[in-house]
């Protein structure tokens, strides 16, 4: 399983294509695109989200509402193109560099002036179009295919936002469909009335400042089986390969699988999860600080993953760069951004989360028909249960 993404922020849309798919999985086209709704929303967002209403549009793997088992393409169009269809025209326009918008001062923190220098072009416009988190929005669409399909095994996937700047929410430990219910309600997707008000005062108070801010997000899955990913080469380590989903998403600067970085603060005692079994529930946890990881393998209990976001880095602010015309200081001044992205970029965590355990679920469990790898599931739950 595996998808490639195309387009830029302005262009006229994006595209994804995946490959590996089942057939007969039934695609909710509504479902999918509440997912991309939820992208859209939270508190600190700016114009740009007003523009667009995001919709994702097949044109290819899939017929009567089922996937066929051939590639899966998908596009997402944007309204924005209307804006922008000359400065990003795909032929060669006339124009002055004003009218072609091109860009040549650097916004710190982006990957203007990397990308620059490393494909030699002089329009950075050719690096910030691509390099711009509205691509998350394809990515959230094939998450949310992924989403659909681990749904068919009852696995459930939740996200929550644990932090904005200074303000940290009380951790509520709930079940996970009153967790995603709870957090849908709120503007910045926390658990407590109270939080999201500090949160969104907060974000008032950074905007009015003409600054952005990061935040913390935890992605929760449940109902994940044992064994997924393995202990036995390093690529196939499945809390890994989450790992680097999870650092490919714009602006994201660490991750967590479970208590994460505190293991290395306490005793190896206060650490590991002590190993239980019933009739009922077979081998598991006592506890789950290992956030469903043991060996790179999956241990049945809820994979618990956090990611840490950077303050977006176009600010209203000006900070200090250098002009690549004339190499002289500048300070950078912008026309448009979100000063908090953090609720959006926890929605993308899920699906990121997702993506990785469905590509694994379907490593372990092979087949191309959905029918095929519920066979498969069954015979592997009946090893379980024997063993
Ligand atoms: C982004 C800048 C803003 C955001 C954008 C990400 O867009 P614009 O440059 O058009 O104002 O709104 O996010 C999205 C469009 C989205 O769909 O999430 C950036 O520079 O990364």
């Amino acid at each position: 399983l595996r998808y490639l993404t195309a387009g830029e922020t302005h262009g006229p849309q994006l595209t994804a294509i995946i490959e590996g798919l089942p057939s007969n999985l039934n695609i909710d086209f509504e479902e999918l695109n509440f997912q991309l709704h939820r992208r859209q929303k939270g508190y600190g967002r700016g114009r740009r989200m007003q523009i667009e209403k995001d919709q994702a549009t097949f044109v290819g793997g899939i017929r009567h509402g089922y996937t066929t088992g051939a590639p899966v393409a998908l596009v997402v169009e944007n309204n924005d193109w209307k804006h922008w269809q000359k400065i990003m025209n795909i032929e060669p326009i006339e124009g002055s560099d004003e009218e072609k918008r091109r860009v040549h001062r650097p916004r710190p923190g982006h990957a203007d002036l990397n990308g620059g220098l490393k494909y030699n072009l002089k329009d950075l416009r050719n690096v910030l179009e691509r390099s711009s988190a509205r691509e998350t929005t394809v990515r959230v669409a094939c998450g949310a295919i992924a989403r659909q399909f681990l749904a068919e095994f009852g696995i459930k996937v939740a996200g929550r936002v644990l932090r904005i700047g200074e303000i940290e929410a009380p951790y509520r430990d709930l079940p996970i469909d009153e967790l995603i219910e709870v957090t849908e309600a709120s503007s910045v997707r926390v658990t407590d009335a109270e939080t999201e008000k500090k949160m969104e005062a907060y974000i008032d108070q950074i905007k009015q400042e003409g600054d952005s801010i990061g935040g913390i997000v935890e992605c929760i899955v449940e109902g994940v089986p044992i064994g997924l990913g393995s202990h036995v080469q390093y690529d196939r380590k499945l809390d890994a390969r989450i790992a680097q989903g999870v650092m490919s998403i714009n602006a994201f600067k660490g991750v967590e699988i479970g208590i994460g970085f505190e293991a290395g603060t306490i005793r190896g005692s206060q650490v590991h999860d002590e190993i239980m079994h019933t009739d009922e529930r077979g081998y598991h946890r006592a506890t789950n600080r290992l956030g469903g990881f043991e060996g790179g393998m999956t241990n049945g209990m809820p994979v618990v993953v956090r990611g840490v976001m950077k303050p977006i880095p176009t600010l209203y602010k000006p900070l200090q760069s250098v002009d690549i015309d004339t190499k002289e200081a500048f300070s950078a001044q912008v026309e448009r951004s979100d000063a908090c992205a953090v609720p959006a970029a926890s929605v993308v965590l899920e699906h990121v989360v997702a993506w990785e355990i469905a590509k694994a679920f379907l490593e372990k469990f092979g087949g191309d028909s959905m029918e095929e790898i519920r066979a498969n599931v069954a015979s592997y739950q009946a090893q379980l249960e024997n063993y």
